[in-house]
């Protein structure tokens, strides 16, 4: 029986978000807003249906996906690339896979006690984002 991800949660810390927008090519001006934010997470999981749905005051994502099968991500709003993604469990971590243009690009989500753990990476930046249950 895998952890449970469902649930509504905020952002209460962000570590080189910074870094990881400016990887993935994101301008200044968007960065300053962005690093601002205090997104949102809603996830659904049913069985090995997920989607995770990230809200804020300036732009949300979208992302739907099903554990094991590989999609076109387009990453609209974000840095607009395009990349084949894929999600799959090692224990009890969700890990994504984003292959595309951009090196070792992809993120990790677990549970620590209450709080939900975001790791994205791209090329050598990695942020570390924390949640907790809204
Ligand atoms: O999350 O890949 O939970 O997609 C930030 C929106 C969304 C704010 C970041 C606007 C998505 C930023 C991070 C403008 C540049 C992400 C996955 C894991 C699901």
């Amino acid at each position: 029986m895998p952890v449970d991800f469902s649930g509504t949660w905020n952002l209460v810390s962000n570590d080189n978000f910074e870094g990881y927008m400016t990887a993935l090519g994101i301008d200044f001006a968007t960065r300053k807003i962005a690093k601002m934010l205090k997104p949102q997470k809603v996830i659904k999981q049913d069985g090995d249906s997920f989607s995770i749905h990230t809200t804020s005051t300036f732009r949300d994502y979208m992302l739907q996906f099903k554990i094991g099968e590989e999609f076109e991500e387009d990453n609209k709003g974000l840095d607009n690339r395009k990349c084949k993604s894929l999600v799959t469990w090692d224990n009890d971590k969700l890990i994504c896979v984003q292959a595309g243009e951009k090196k070792n690009r992809g993120w990790t989500h677990w549970l620590e006690g209450d709080d939900l753990h975001l790791e994205l990476r791209c090329e050598n930046q990695v942020c570390k984002q924390v949640f907790k249950r809204a």
